[in-house]
């Protein structure tokens, strides 16, 4: 009984082993399919022997030997495992492509459905009322097909659209080219102009600071002359008034030093008139010197310091520069009239600012030709000089028109520099001139003479002088 249970198991166990045979298992020139069968149900040739020590209750052991076991597939069998694995693999891969195209088309035909919605009301696409007409009628029809005639429509539609933002956009970028070329333009017009104010503050700074240091300068020296009680020990004058101080009573040349870096210079002193210490910047006495001179004759000085002199535009800077100055005017006229002008304060820039003339608080008999009236007005004006036009006029030079260096506005009310007649003086305008003279009105030329003048002076001294 237990011997044929055990054929049974072994048959059992060699026909469940036929599926996981393989060919390449089998030795060559093995037995063939029907072979194996007719062994395996004929004789079952199981062998047993005892195996080991029997014991009284279970008995002996026994081992049993089954016979080998081959089976011999056809070639084909494994063709089939592989198309089947195959068919499995294109079966997935068609439901796959089943469910993509599925979605490809809902995607497609909600898209669809939002264009011809939004189409008519899209600003700027460049797609008209009756575009929209059509293609919405496409998209109708290609949604009753169910096929690609949608999808072209859907994608002409889109590249029409695309062409007309295209179009749109390279539009936009031309403008945006002119704009900038625009703004380029404009900026740099705008660092030229910012140039020109950067100049004009530069100007009114050092102007500032060199008052500054006009005054602090001029404080300095009136202390020492105030706290030294021998006047003697002021070693180098800066201008007349510190000769005077020294008990130079007497008119005439002298040296002065009003800046120590730029070195001494000789003056005409009048140590006379009016509380003497006057340091003289001009005079004219009788005609012998022309005062019809360039920027560097009028900038270095001219003419005999005991005749007719300019004394130059550096120096009269210096002078000025070293203390507030005050300015005064003596004229005197062919038939014996004199009258003066005072100016509290006078200044003259340095040849960077173009000698720039400060001139205020006038007083005096002779009248403000300086300050004639708002459009003849010499004070905060350029010097201009034949060869150097500074002036406000804009269609020529001053300087030339009335042969002199002055200061000229557009172009004068005074001009001390002009030529020097002899006697009174008509059809021409280019002599001495001072516009609130007594007998001279700019309105009266050019049917009345003008008056010619004998003598002029023009002298500095420092404002805070107590002879
Ligand atoms: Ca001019």
């Amino acid at each position: 009984m237990r011997l044929a249970l055990l054929c049974v198991c072994a048959t059992a166990t060699s026909l469940l082993a036929v599926p996981w045979s393989s060919a390449a298992d089998l030795p060559d020139g093995a037995q063939g399919w029907d072979k194996v069968q007719d062994k395996a149900a004929g004789g079952c040739p199981v062998k047993m022997k005892p195996s080991g020590q029997c014991d009284e209750e279970d008995g002996c052991p026994y081992q049993v030997t089954l016979p080998p076991l081959t089976i011999q597939l056809p070639k084909q069998f494994r063709m089939l495992e592989k198309t089947v694995k195959e068919l499995q693999g294109l079966k997935e891969t068609v439901n796959r492509l089943r469910r993509d195209c599925l979605e490809c088309r809902h995607q497609a035909d909600q898209s669809l459905q939002k264009d011809s919605e939004e189409a008519p009301g899209t600003v700027g696409t460049g797609i008209g009322p009756e575009g929209t007409g059509d293609e919405e009628r496409g998209g109708e029809t290609s949604r009753d097909t169910g096929t690609i005639k949608g999808d072209v429509g859907a994608n002409s539609n889109s590249v029409s659209e695309m062409k007309a933002k295209m179009s749109k956009m390279s539009n936009s970028l031309r403008n945006a080219r002119t704009q900038i070329t625009d703004l380029q333009g404009r900026v740099e017009k705008m660092s030229l102009l910012n140039l020109k104010n950067v100049e004009a503050i530069v100007d009114s700074k050092v102007e500032n600071i060199s008052g500054m240091v006009n005054k602090l300068s001029t404080t300095c020296s009136t202390q020492c002359a105030l706290t030294n009680p021998n006047p003697q020990f002021i070693m180098a004058p800066k201008d007349c008034s510190d000769y005077n101080m020294l008990q130079q009573k007497k008119s005439g040349l002298y040296r002065v030093t009003p800046d120590p870096k730029n070195g001494t210079f000789e003056v005409y002193c009048d140590m006379e008139s009016y509380g003497g210490g006057w340091t003289l910047v001009q005079q004219r006495l009788n005609g012998s010197i022309s005062f019809n001179r360039t920027w560097a004759e009028y900038k270095s000085g001219f003419g005999n310091l005991q005749g007719e002199f300019w004394l130059g535009n550096d120096r009269i800077h210096l002078l000025t520069k070293a203390k507030d100055m005050v300015l005064r005017i003596e004229l005197e006229d062919f038939e014996g009239v004199r009258e003066y002008a005072k100016f509290d304060q006078f200044y003259v820039s340095n040849e960077f600012l173009r000698y720039r003339l400060s001139v205020s608080g006038y007083s005096g008999t002779a009248g403000n030709a300086l300050h004639f009236n708002k459009n003849f007005n010499h004070d905060q004006k350029f010097f201009t000089t034949p060869d150097r036009d500074n002036d406000m006029y804009p269609s020529g030079n001053c300087g030339a028109y009335y042969s002199s260096g002055w200061w000229f506005d557009a172009c004068m009310s005074a001009n001390l520099n002009g030529k020097y007649y002899h006697k009174r003086y008509k059809g021409v305008r280019n002599g001495i001139f001072w516009g609130t003279w007594h007998n001279m009105t700019v309105e009266a030329y050019p049917t009345n003479y003008r008056q010619a003048f004998k003598t002029v002076k023009m002298m500095i001294r420092p404002k805070n002088y107590a002879p």
